[in-house]
């Protein structure tokens, strides 16, 4: 199949679930086109099946804010037209299914019958698809999907809750390449970051406020006082600062690392003794599943579709959004004593065996052919 795929090229969790999901597509032989502001960043060329094509936005002083949805859907007639792309796979409603109905529409005035796929991912519903001003225009979107996906029960239930949904909505849960983590690294170099009797807590995030930044902050210190350990802050994002600022007030700024983004969480995550994942809401809880499979349990609220991924007492332990206090408590159990992180070690990677692409994938495949056979259908 020749797939066009749309998605946030950036380090949040839809971006990397489309990128990885088109190199998966690529692997197993489809075409894949990536249509979007930028590169991927988890994305590289070095595969004869995946194309990036580039949605540029000429600036217009008379628009105070210039129309990237229009440059998207133009965007999009081109590359079907030129590729023969055979359906649109947009991640992230806000604007991409959007775009893309338009693209259909545009296409189909010339004959040209395109299937488009939508993946809803968390924030596009939960905080601001839901807001009045996108509201009709989510709705709108999300019911001329021929196909729509959520990648966790929760979010899919919390979209019927919120929108007036005609559309079925499939669960498709994220996923993870349990191939790429098998032996990755026999010497992890932790001691970089920590002295040998100190733990390692990590927290991977766009640093936004749904994070709840400082929680991680005071988990960390309350653990601190108990046991010797380092927090390492990985991500960049409006909370950061803030962040460093209540290091500072708690006096605990030399025991918190701040790595900005980056490209080796996988080498990070393989010295990590415990991921800590506080949020006031969270569709699916990517970063939980890729520290799982790094043998890293979990801390974290249980908001959203975080209890699908972490399961409390095995791979980790949930609290009520807030609890700060529980949450450091249960971080002290998994780490005081050496036998029981390893029990959540091992539970944490064989729960994250249940996300493998290898079965996720022909969920997806499965979901392209039935929008193909349907496309004649759905034409008009
Ligand atoms: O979590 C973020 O802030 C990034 C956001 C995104 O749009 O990329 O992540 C959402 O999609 C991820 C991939 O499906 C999910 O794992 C995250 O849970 C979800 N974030 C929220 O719901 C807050």
């Amino acid at each position: 199949m020749k797939i066009a795929i749309v998605c946030y090229p950036t380090f949040g969790g839809s971006g990397v679930v489309a990128t990885e999901l088109g190199i998966a597509l690529a692997n197993r032989g489809h075409e894949v086109h990536f249509v979007t502001y930028k590169q991927p960043v988890r994305l590289e060329l070095l595969n004869n099946n995946i194309f990036f094509h580039e949605v540029h936005v000429p600036e217009y002083a008379l628009f105070h804010y210039q129309p990237y949805e229009l440059a998207l859907s133009s965007k999009l007639v081109d590359t079907v037209r030129l590729y023969g792309i055979d359906l649109l796979h947009v991640h992230y409603a806000i604007p991409h299914a959007y775009a893309g109905y338009m693209a259909k529409k545009m296409l189909q005035e010339e004959g040209i019958f395109i299937p488009m796929i939508t993946t809803l991912h968390g924030t596009d519903i939960t905080l601001v698809g839901k807001h009045p001003f996108y509201k009709p225009a989510v709705t709108f979107s999300i019911n001329k999907s021929d196909i729509v996906t959520s990648v966790s029960q929760n979010l899919k239930d919390a979209t019927l809750e919120l929108f007036d949904i005609e559309n079925t909505i499939e669960v498709i849960p994220n996923f993870i390449d349990v191939d790429n983590h098998d032996n990755n690294f026999t010497d992890c170099q932790r001691s970089m970051m920590a002295k040998e009797d100190e733990s390692i807590i990590t927290h991977i995030s766009n640093f936004r406020k749904v994070k709840r930044i400082p929680d991680v902050i005071k988990i960390f210190n309350k653990v601190q006082k108990e046991i010797p350990a380092k927090l390492l802050m990985v991500g960049e994002g409006p909370e950061k600062e803030k962040a460093e600022l209540l290091c500072e007030e708690l006096g605990i700024s030399d025991k918190v690392i701040f790595l900005g983004n980056s490209n080796q969480i996988d080498k990070i995550l393989c010295f990590s003794d415990l991921f800590l994942l506080p949020s006031e809401t969270e569709s699916f809880g990517l970063a939980a599943l890729e520290a799982m499979i790094n043998k890293t349990p979990v801390v974290s609220s249980n908001a959203g579709g975080i209890p699908e991924v972490n399961i409390q007492g095995v791979t980790g332990y949930l609290s009520d959004v807030g609890d700060v206090a529980e949450m450091a408590e249960n971080a002290l159990k998994i780490l005081r004593d050496t036998k029981v992180l390893a029990q959540f070690k091992d539970n944490a990677v064989a729960n994250a065996h249940k996300f493998d692409i290898k079965k996720i994938l022909p969920l997806y495949e499965a979901a392209y052919e039935r929008a193909l056979h349907a496309r004649f259908k759905n034409a008009h």
